[in-house]
């Protein structure tokens, strides 16, 4: 929040200091930026890495429309007009660059509101996808992220099962599911260990009928089709945020809070007047209905969804871990009606931002800022 823009041309040295290993990634904040691209994975190695695999392999989603369909300014200025009664029709069809009638169960109904016409593993199309070489019998660690701005992902490896072990950087204990889902934002560490043949990696656009997809190969034999089936995907067996636990050595000491947070995500996609509490974050004046909180607080914060939409809250600058002894994590979905409570600790002075990861409902005005001085 306190850093000036970089200038077309200008350059910005940034000076950090990494305390916590895991998967993260990097992207701007000025408009639509991260849907043109602009990111990048940050993997912070731990020093005593306890191990437990041979290989990894960093797996970037994307959905992509930029150059293709339209710019993602043009996409803003396309939702921001409003869908009036057209918002949350039944038929799923495009119109324009918009997507009517994408549903999900997992997500609690409306999936995602924009029309993609490719979806990404590592900036490569399903017709030339991404390729892991590796060998039968090893232990690969994906580190997935969801680097899209519109869309949930539901990861798989035909003919494999996934261990999860890290949750936006910190460790689970550890679960084994046949797919992971990730909102934007999100990213889980997997286990694979790898059998003998040519599988796909799939990675289905949540509720919108397509799918990014790249290729596992530890043998010989033609590649999969695009469309293959993969059983996986089907299966019930998903992991999400909701059925993991951090781990003892990364868990938030038990204390009573000192102060609680309430927010609530409100607007819809008729009016796309997506805000907080009622509010559309105004970037003119950052600060006008920031949350004071100190230094050194242990704060519980409670994100009511009160819109019919799901969405991935993200908090800046903190690693909150999720109620009753869940997950570490920064970016967490938030399924329509229901309520997300998470406890930080005070630990990092600044002004920090915590808004909604689908860019286009952060950009409406899904955001808020959270500030305390040293
Ligand atoms: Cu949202």
């Amino acid at each position: 929040m306190t850093q000036e823009v970089i200038k077309p041309g200008g350059n910005f040295d940034y000076d950090f200091i990494v305390p916590d290993p895991g998967t993260y990634w990097f992207h701007p904040h000025v408009g639509a930026q991260p849907d043109t691209g602009l990111y990048g994975a940050l993997i912070v190695d731990d020093p005593e890495e306890p191990g437990g695999y041979d290989d990894e392999w960093v797996v970037v989603l994307d959905d992509w429309l930029d150059g293709v369909t339209a710019t993602p300014d043009q996409v803003l200025t396309e939702l921001a007009a409003g869908m009036g009664d057209m918002g949350g029709m039944d038929m799923f069809m495009r119109m324009g660059n918009t997507l009517m009638g994408a549903t999900s169960d997992v997500l609690g109904g409306d999936a995602g509101d924009v029309y993609y016409p490719h979806y990404l593993v590592n900036g490569k199309p399903a017709a030339d996808p991404a390729q892991f070489v590796g060998k039968p019998g090893n232990r690969i660690r994906l580190r997935v992220i969801n680097a899209g701005s519109d869309t949930a992902f539901r990861l798989a490896v035909g003919g494999h099962r996934l261990t999860i072990t890290h949750s936006d950087g910190f460790p689970v204990t550890p679960v084994e599911v046949d797919s992971v889902l990730l909102g934007m934002g999100e990213r889980y560490d997997l286990l694979v260990t790898l059998g003998d043949g040519v599988f796909p990696l799939v990675a289905a656009a949540e509720g919108k009928q397509d799918r990014a997809f790249a290729v596992v190969r530890t043998g010989s034999g033609s590649t999969p089709p695009v469309d293959v089936t993969v059983p996986e995907l089907t299966s019930t067996k998903i992991g999400v945020s909701g059925d993991l636990a951090a781990t003892e050595a990364v868990a938030l000491k038990r204390r009573t809070p000192d102060r609680e947070v309430k927010l609530e995500l409100t607007g819809s996609m008729a009016k796309y007047d997506w805000g907080i509490d009622g509010k559309q974050f105004d970037m003119s004046k950052p600060l006008q209905d920031a949350h004071p909180i100190r230094s050194g607080e242990r704060v519980r914060l409670k994100v009511v969804n009160a819109t019919t939409m799901w969405h991935p809250f993200h908090l800046h600058g903190h690693t909150y871990q999720h109620a009753d002894g869940g997950p570490r994590k920064d970016t967490s979905i938030i399924l329509p009606r229901k309520t997300l409570t998470v406890d930080f600790d005070a630990d990092n002075p600044g002004l920090w931002a915590a808004h909604c990861h689908n860019i286009y409902h952060a950009e409406s005005g899904m955001m808020t800022v959270f500030g305390y001085q040293n």
